[in-house]
């Protein structure tokens, strides 16, 4: 049987659908090859030196591991040349990164969290890389990192383009240019993405959950009612008995939904209200609930759609429960009730 590489693919996107056009195509192989080249980076390990903390800290305050700096430096060396993009932005760093005079601009930004669940990496647990793609405004100023902030704060639902790519016992790449979701997976011996699902879709409704219990105490009230009625079981109010998933990584846990359902939920708390949630808006939730979207699942904060979100500023934190649609929708009207 033929296969339908990433290439393949998006040229089919294009030539079918009108759905891309050359630029985002370009873009996309660019982004999955250095996803490649992480993937290769990850899997040398301590054979490779490029286990432990790279004795710096991020925008976020967070110790950064040498494979986070890595991935980063990946991501932007193979993206600022190809003549795609006006700037690029990353959990990894302060400011968003302008393509340098010396080449030319293209249409796009392009978001990413290089490496989402390093925490995970020392432990040899799957890690991921997610990406988001937004079209850059007419007559953006992108004359400085700090006056090209404004043209990424744009609402999810601009995206063009969200993916991410699991470093798992296989890598993968999950894609969507808004026309579903598709699932490549990375034949190493000959060094391309192979579509291995397409259209994918999220089961309406799970009897899986993931959300870290061990901050239980801090979940507001409808966190803490939905909860505890899943763990009541076939006897509760749910009427079923359900399982429990902490990967810890936000990729890990996103792709275990996209493969078989269920609901992820890093949720407001006590703890993290002051900083608006955990996860980060512009790099994870928002390519996240693009995706889920597009497989017909649901993402919201628990009080609106992540996706109608108008960014305030580029590194915002926003609280994330998604998944399957009627699990979503259950917890998200008790956050109404
Ligand atoms: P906690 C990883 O650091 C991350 O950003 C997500 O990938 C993951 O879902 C979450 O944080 C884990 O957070 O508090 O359980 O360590």
């Amino acid at each position: 049987m033929v296969q339908r590489t990433l290439a393949r693919y998006l040229t089919e996107e294009q030539r079918n659908k009108g759905v891309i056009t050359a630029d985002l195509k370009f873009l996309i192989e660019i982004v999955s090859r250095a996803c490649q080249a992480i993937s290769v980076a990850i899997g040398k390990g301590s054979l490779g030196g490029v286990l432990g903390e790279a004795g710096s800290d991020n925008v976020q305050g967070e110790a950064q591991k040498k494979l986070d700096v890595l991935s980063n430096d990946i991501l932007l060396d193979a993206n600022e040349w190809g003549g795609h993009l006006a700037a690029m932005a990353s959990e990894e760093m302060d400011l968003p990164h302008l393509v340098p005079h010396r080449f030319p601009k293209g249409e796009y930004l392009l978001t990413f969290d290089p490496l989402d669940g390093s925490s995970n990496i020392d432990v040899n647990v799957s890690i991921g890389t997610i990406f988001s793609v937004l079209k850059c405004p007419e007559g953006a100023d992108l004359s400085t990192p700090e006056a090209a902030e404004a043209a990424f704060l744009q609402p999810g639902t601009a995206q063009v383009a969200a993916g991410y790519a699991v470093y798992g016992p296989t890598t993968l790449l999950v894609l969507t240019v808004g026309n579903g979701v598709a699932v490549f997976t990375l034949d190493r011996e000959q060094g391309s993405f192979i579509l291995t699902q397409e259209n994918v879709q999220i089961p309406a409704d799970t009897k899986e959950f993931a959300i870290n219990m061990s901050n239980q105490r801090f979940w507001e009230a409808p966190v803490q009612r939905y909860v505890a009625e899943m763990q009541a079981g076939k006897e509760g109010p749910l009427g079923k008995d359900y399982n429990m998933r902490w990967v810890a990584s936000m990729v890990a846990d996103v792709h275990r939904i996209m493969t078989r359902g269920g609901i992820f939920m890093y949720p407001l708390d006590s703890k993290i209200k002051a900083q608006g949630g955990k996860l980060r808006l512009m790099y994870e939730a928002n390519p996240m609930a693009m995706l889920i979207e597009q497989a017909g699942g649901a993402a919201t904060t628990g009080r609106q759609r992540i996706l109608d979100i108008v960014p305030g500023k580029l590194h915002q934190r926003v609280p994330v429960i998604l998944g399957s649609k009627n699990e979503v929708d259950r917890v998200t009207g008790y956050h109404s009730a």
